[in-house]
C-alpha cells in the first residue's frame, strides 16, 4: 500500500465490515426465515437462486475470522444482528442461541482487541413482519425498537458503536422501487412509505440506546456521486434529482429535518398520513455519522414517468459490479457533508472496497489500487477539514453478494464456497503490513 497507520490522525481507527445474512449462515441456529430467503426461492431474483443458508459458515467459524482481523491488525470490527436470529418471529419470544452467537461474538472481538461497531439491521427482515407488510407497515419501527431492545439488554454494554439501519436508500428505493432487492416490489408509493418508515424506526431505535445508556450511537447512509451524462439542463436536473434521492434525502430527514424539494416533486402524493411529524423522531442527536461509497453514476434524462431519468454507462475503469472507480466522490462526499450538515460530528467511512473476479492466482491488484486511491481520498478529506476519524473497507470476506449471489468477490479473504476454506488474499497481506509498519 502507499501509506502506513502514521499518515493518519492518532487514533484512527481501520476495520473491517460485514453483515449477518451475507456470511453467517441463517440455516444455523435457530434463526428465523428471511424475506431474502423467500426473495431467493423465487425464481429470477437471485443469481442461480444463491441463498443465505450457508453463507461463510461464520455462525461456526467466528474465531477463525476474528483471528484473521486480529491478525491483520484492525482496530475494529464492523457487524451486524440479525432481526430474524434474535426474534425469528419478528416479535415475541427470543431465540437463546441467537442472543448467546452474539454475547460470543462480541466476548471474542473484545479479546482480540477488536472494537464492536454493531448495526441492527443489515436487511434480512423476518419473514412473518415482511407478511404484514414489511416496512411498508407503519408499524414497523416499533415493532424494530422492541428488537433494538432485547439485542442491546443482551450485549449494549460491550459495544464500541452502534447504527441502527444499513443504507437506508437500498431499504426504501432499491428494494421498493427498482426492485433488486427483497421484497423485490417496484411500486412508488410502497417506497415512499418504506424509505419514510425506515428513518423512523432509526429513531425509535435511538430512542431504545439512550434509555439504555448505550452511547456512541451513529448512521450509516451510501452515497454514489451522480454526474450528469451530458451538459444538457434535462441531464443536470436528472443528475440533481438522483442525487437528492440517493444521497441527500436521509441526510436530510437526519440532520435538517426536512427532504430535497426535487424529491418531493415526486414522492410527496404517496408519503405516509402525518409525515411532516416525524422528524423530531427522526431527527435525534448522533454521535456520528458513517458513510458507504463505492461509485459514481452518470444520469440522463428520459421521457418515462417520474423521476424520467436512467443511467448510462461511464468512462471509467470498472469493478467486476461493473461500477466506475471514482475515488474522488469519497473526497466529495466527505468534505461536503461536513460542510453542509454535519459539521464537527465524527465521520467514519463505514464501507468501501471492490468486487474482483478472483481466483487464488490473482495478483489481487486492482483491490490494493482501488484502497489506496480510496485512502488517498481520505486523507485530502482530513486535509481538508473532514472530522473523519476511521476507515472501514468492504469486505472481510468474500460473501452473498445478495442479488448477485456468491460471483462477486469482495473480500480482502478469498472464500472457497464448497470447502468454505479461507485465504487471505494479497490486499490482505499488504493492508496488513501498513498498518503494523
Ligand atoms: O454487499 C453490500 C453490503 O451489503 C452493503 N453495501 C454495499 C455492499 C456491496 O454491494
Amino acid at each position: 500500500m502507499n501509506f502506513t497507520r502514521s499518515d493518519f490522525p492518532d487514533g484512527f481507527l481501520f476495520a473491517a465490515a460485514t453483515s449477518a445474512y451475507q456470511i453467517e449462515g441463517h440455516g444455523f441456529g435457530g434463526a428465523g426465515r428471511t424475506h431474502w430467503d423467500d426473495f431467493a426461492a423465487t425464481p429470477g431474483n437471485v443469481l442461480r437462486g444463491d441463498h443465505g443458508a450457508i453463507a461463510c459458515d461464520h455462525y461456526h467459524r467466528y474465531e477463525d475470522d476474528l483471528d484473521l482481523m486480529e491478525g491483520m491488525g484492525l482496530d475494529a470490527y464492523r457487524f451486524s444482528t440479525s432481526w430474524a436470529r434474535v426474534l425469528p418471529e419478528g416479535r415475541g419470544q427470543p431465540n437463546p442461541q441467537g442472543l448467546d452467537f452474539y454475547d460470543r461474538l462480541v466476548d471474542a472481538m473484545l479479546e482480540r482487541n477488536l472494537k464492536p461497531m454493531a448495526t441492527l439491521y443489515h436487511w434480512e427482515l423476518p419473514s412473518t413482519l415482511a407478511d404484514l407488510g414489511g416496512w411498508r407497515n407503519p408499524d414497523l419501527p416499533k415493532w424494530f425498537a422492541d428488537y433494538t431492545r432485547v439485542i442491546m439488554d443482551r450485549i449494549g454494554d460491550r459495544l464500541y458503536s452502534v447504527a441502527p439501519v444499513n443504507e437506508p436508500w437500498c431499504v426504501g428505493w432499491l428494494s421498493h422501487f427498482l426492485g433488486q432487492h427483497a421484497p423485490g416490489v417496484r411500486d412508488i408509493r410502497a417506497t415512499a412509505h418504506a424509505m419514510h418508515h425506515i428513518l423512523c424506526a432509526h429513531g425509535r431505535a435511538v430512542e431504545v440506546l439512550r434509555d439504555l445508556n448505550i452511547s456512541n450511537v451513529g448512521a450509516v447512509c451510501n452515497f454514489e456521486y451522480a454526474h450528469p451524462a451530458t451538459q444538457s439542463a434535462a441531464d443536470i436536473k436528472a443528475a440533481a434529482l438522483y442525487d437528492g434521492y440517493y444521497n441527500r434525502f436521509f441526510i436530510g430527514g437526519l440532520f435538517k429535518g426536512a427532504y430535497p424539494e426535487n424529491v418531493m416533486q415526486g414522492l410527496e402524493p404517496h408519503m405516509p398520513k402525518g409525515w411532516q411529524d416525524d422528524f423530531p423522531l427522526i431527527g435525534q442527536k448522533l454521535d456520528w455519522l458513517g458513510l458507504n461509497y463505492y461509485t459514481c453514476k452518470r444520469i440522463s434524462a428520459n421521457t418515462e414517468a417520474w423521476p424520467s431519468h436512467s443511467e448510462v454507462e461511464g468512462p471509467l475503469d470498472k469493478t467486476q459490479m461493473g461500477w466506475e472507480i471514482h475515488p474522488e466522490g469519497l473526497h466529495h462526499f466527505l468534505t461536503w457533508v461536513s460542510q453542509t450538515h454535519t459539521g464537527d460530528l465524527p465521520l467514519y467511512v463505514t464501507e468501501n472496497g471492490m468486487a474482483n473476479p478472483d481466483v487464488l492466482a490473482t495478483a489481487d491488484t486492482p483491490r490494493m489500487d482501488y484502497l489506496n486511491q480510496h485512502l488517498d481520498a481520505a486523507r485530502r478529506a482530513i486535509a481538508d477539514g473532514a472530522p473523519l476519524k476511521g476507515y472501514t473497507f468492504w469486505s472481510l470476506l468474500d460473501n452473498y453478494e445478495w442479488a448477485l449471489g456468491y460471483e462477486k468477490r469482495f473480500g480482502l479473504v478469498h472464500v472457497d464456497f464448497e470447502t468454505l476454506e479461507r485465504t487471505p488474499k494479497a490486499s490482505y497481506h499488504a493492508l496488513s503490513k501498513a498498518l503494523k509498519a
